[in-house]
């Protein structure tokens, strides 16, 4: 146990007998703190910018649900509107005139999608456009990029990001060789590599699947063309190109990463900022690939809760908050200072630390830099990543619990927090 200058009494008690009730304590393992040693703290409400732990401590957050909290925590308009709709219950299990409202959003917003389909999380939007893919082109293979996290559904578990980088388990055990034998992996932002692969591969190759900006290996940006050369390959090839846009999905623009870089690929998934806090995911894309999912079509996907109302209100009052102009410039203001006065800092402070920013999706690596795919992300200092990520805990600033994770700002956030996290950031790095 790691001795706080904080009072965390209450968060201990709580996560040991959470320990022996769930694995690790916890519901999802990035949570429990593995790679930045130190305890959890256990959250008790959050509002806007911040969290108040169970000891009363409050936090600057910069993980916001790891992503759907962009309009700050428990916006007054997204909890307003579910309590009318709580009035009406809470699932129907049947359509509701609440999923086209928030798939017409959707398909207004991002370009590749003439039709969607929601699910409950990322990984179920993922696990579909899979068996989508291979549905359509008859192909079997896969192409994903090492350090990108696809959910966990067993084919993606493959030199995966987020919490399997975190935990170093790239293959977890339990996934069949039979089902990762079709699943290719190359650097993020090498087009020769994936190039190679459809050379060494011809005519077997399904799609490829990528983060269009990682945000599970920490932050990094595509370089100039990668993405426009995985559409040509794709094309050329006869695969379909899949942008994974659970994490950048409406955070990076209001129409993702393949508005932001002009680049509009067969199908897209989506989650989190969708969802507004309630769990969504979506898949969508051409018309003609998404007419073959059951009932249109013969390839079978479903869910209980799919399109509940909850979820379904909750989205929809969201990215009607996001539709406000000057929504991501804000984000990208906001954040921009604050990242570019952090590598100020860092260097000022005798620490090698690169990063960046698209609007309110950034990230630090504890490395020289430059940091281009998985690979030059694990040369980071872990050990240094986790004392800042303590010391910064100890001042009131939560920050993703490891070096392989996206940072998230949110509307909530004000120059006056920018202020105390970089002062925070000062003290913590002048310290280590
Ligand atoms: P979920 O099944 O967790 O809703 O989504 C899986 C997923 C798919 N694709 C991308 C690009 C994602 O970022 C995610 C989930 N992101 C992680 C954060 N790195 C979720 C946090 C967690 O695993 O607890």
């Amino acid at each position: 146990m790691v001795h706080t200058t904080i009072r965390t009494t209450q968060s201990e008690q709580i996560f040991t007998a959470a320990q022996k009730l769930m694995p690790g304590g916890v519901s999802s393992p990035v949570r429990a703190f593995k790679s930045v040693k130190g305890q959890p703290i256990v959250f008790d409400r959050v509002e806007g910018a911040y969290i108040w732990d169970v000891d009363g401590n409050r936090y600057i957050d910069y993980v916001g649900s790891w992503g759907p909290a962009i309009c700050g925590h428990a916006h007054p308009e997204v909890i307003g509107a579910l309590h009318e709709a709580l009035e009406k219950g809470t699932s129907f299990g049947a359509p509701s005139v609440l999923e086209n409202v928030l798939a017409s959003m959707v398909i207004n917003a991002v370009p590749s999608i003439e039709m969607v389909r929601f699910v409950n999380s990322g990984t179920e939007a993922c696990m579909a456009v899979l068996r989508l893919m291979r549905a359509f082109t008859g192909r079997e293979k896969i192409v994903k990029f090492e350090g990108c996290y696809h959910g966990h559904a067993d084919a993606f578990l493959v030199k995966a990001g987020s919490g399997v980088a975190t935990l170093s388990l790239p293959d977890s055990p339990g996934v069949p060789k039979s089902v990762t034998n079709n699943i290719l992996v190359a650097p993020f932002n090498d087009i020769t590599a994936v190039k190679a692969l459809f050379e060494e591969n011809p005519e077997e190759i399904a799609g490829v699947i990528v983060e269009p900006v990682v945000g599970n290996a920490g932050f990094i940006t595509p370089d100039p063309m990668f993405l426009q050369g995985l559409r040509a390959l794709t094309q050329e090839h006869g695969a379909l190109l899949v942008f994974d846009e659970v994490m950048t999905g409406f955070r990076i623009a209001y129409g993702g990463a393949q508005e932001k870089f002009g680049v509009t690929p067969d199908l897209t998934t989506l989650g989190k900022i969708i969802g507004g806090g309630l769990p969504v995911g979506a898949y969508g894309g051409r018309l003609d690939i998404m007419s073959m999912v059951a009932p249109a079509g013969p390839v079978y996907q479903a869910g209980t809760l799919s399109g509940n109302p909850l979820a379904m209100t909750a989205g929809i009052k969201t990215l009607e908050l996001l539709q406000k102009p000057g929504t991501y410039e804000y984000l990208d203001h906001i954040t921009k200072k604050l990242v570019n006065r952090l590598l100020q800092i860092a260097e000022e402070t005798g620490h090698a630390v690169c990063g960046g920013n698209i609007s309110g999706m950034f990230g630090l690596f504890f490395n020289e830099g430059p940091v281009r795919n998985y690979k030059d992300a694990k040369k980071s200092d872990l050990v240094k990543f986790s004392h800042f990520h303590h010391g910064m805990l100890e001042r009131g600033v939560y920050l993703p619990p490891s070096q392989f994770e996206a940072w998230f700002s949110c509307l909530a956030h004000t120059e006056e927090d920018i202020g105390q996290t970089l002062a925070a950031a000062w003290d913590v790095l002048s310290s280590i």
